[in-house]
């Protein structure tokens, strides 16, 4: 069978690849005559399959020669390469928080991860009111991990330049990222889909004031030039997935070496839009946030402590001086993690990829306001993000 020629796959050719693959057609177990297969292709971008067999199943992902969503544009290939290598440099630091990475086949960009059978979306489970509380402490540990991990922090500069160089490739999904979060919901920009008429006035307001213009900037410079650990870098509640308390973090296809707020504020910017969305929701997704950062803020003090090999930086302290650094660093952190849940939220509300979550409004006024209220909250925390000092002051006060 021809494992080097890229083509797109239909079932029975995601079949064929797996029946020619032993160790995965030994983990489905049987025959490939008793296998089932079903495209749960949900994302903008990628095809994916789950295939199940006599003894277990698997999920098959294969990157498609353009936007899945939007055939008209064309992407290059490598994302699913950048997922797996994503996969396989965090698994040693938080190896039961995603699923397990059983195979790349490089020719057709095609990837097969563990199926996790029994597990829902996080956005989803949100919107069903299904999610158990409390799943936050587990995403805040997988952000200190991962990022500690593979920081600065705990690798020498030799070490953070080969792990940049496996990642510096990227760039069409970073060029994503770049242009959907950070550049076009602050400009008039075609792929914006705005509610119009009711946004026009909060919209323009927003796009013609100089001080965001100035504010996202300094996002854009964060994002772009401070590459303090690999991130996953779309840690959006779609990219998780829970089964009660087990959660799993897929997706990492946009990994890029950036500022660790950038991961922390996807994350909390997607919370904080759910409770912009669906108020009744509103203290829960708040106390998520809270639990968030108090499990990140300790979980990464707790690895910088307790990590017998150190980096190149901050390699001088003891621990009399250690704690005044840390204060520090997870100061700066916290900013960006601000500014980055800000662009967020107004790019989920204005701009290319929106979420479902505003669907849960049940009339277009409702859906309007709803959104009006997060496009509100999103630029004071862009703007005021350089002078935030606590988790509190990122939650929006009742009024
Ligand atoms: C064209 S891709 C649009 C968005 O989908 C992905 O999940 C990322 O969030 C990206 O920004
Ligand atoms: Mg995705």
């Amino acid at each position: 069978m021809d494992l080097t020629t890229y083509r797109t796959l239909d079932p029975e050719g995601i079949l064929a690849v797996l029946a020619h693959t032993p160790a995965l057609a030994a983990r489905l177990g049987g025959s490939p005559a008793q296998w089932t297969i079903r495209e749960v292709s949900d994302g903008n971008l990628n095809s994916v399959f789950l295939v199940a067999g006599p003894d277990s199943g698997v999920c098959v992902k294969q990157s498609l020669p353009h936007v899945r969503v939007d055939p008209s544009w064309k992407m290059p290939l490598e994302r699913t390469l950048y997922e797996a290598r994503y996969m396989a440099d965090i698994t040693p630091a938080a190896p039961t928080l995603i699923p397990a990475l059983l195979h790349y086949e490089p020719g057709l960009f095609l990837l097969v991860v563990e199926s996790l059978t029994g597990y829902g979306v996080l956005r989803q489970s949100l919107i069903d009111g299904t999610a158990q509380p409390g799943f936050s402490a587990t995403i805040g540990q997988y952000v200190a991990r991962t990022c500690f991990h593979t920081s600065t922090l705990a690798h020498g500069f030799e070490a953070m330049s080969r792990l940049q160089e496996r990642f510096s490739g990227n760039t069409a999904l970073t060029r994503i990222t770049v242009d959907l979060i950070l550049t076009d919901p602050f400009h008039p920009h075609p792929r914006n889909r705005i509610l119009s008429p009711e946004l026009d006035e909060t919209v323009t307001a927003l796009q013609s004031d100089p001080a965001i213009a100035i504010a996202v900037g300094w996002l854009q410079e964060r994002f772009l030039t401070a590459p303090q650990a690999l991130l996953h870098g779309d840690l959006h509640t779609g990219s998780i997935m829970l089964k009660g308390h087990d959660i799993r973090v897929i997706d990492g296809e946009f990994a890029l070496c950036g500022p660790i707020g950038f991961d922390a504020g996807l994350y909390v910017g997607n919370l904080l839009l759910h409770a912009f969305a669906n108020p009744e929701a509103a203290d829960q997704m708040h106390a998520e946030i809270r639990l968030f950062w108090q499990s990140f803020d300790a979980e990464f003090r707790t690895l910088w402590n307790t990590t017998p090999t150190q980096g190149d930086i901050h390699s001088l302290l003891t621990e009399t001086t250690r704690p005044t650094v840390q204060n520090r660093m997870l100061a700066t952190i916290l900013q960006d993690l601000a500014g980055f849940a800000g662009a967020e939220i107004i790019r989920r509300t204005i701009g290319y990829a929106q979420i479902a979550d505003y669907a849960l409004q049940p009339t277009r006024p409702a859906r309007a306001k709803a959104m009006r209220d997060a496009l509100e909250h999103a630029r004071t925390l862009i703007l005021n993000a350089p002078r935030l000092t606590t988790i509190d002051a990122l939650i929006p006060s009742r009024n």
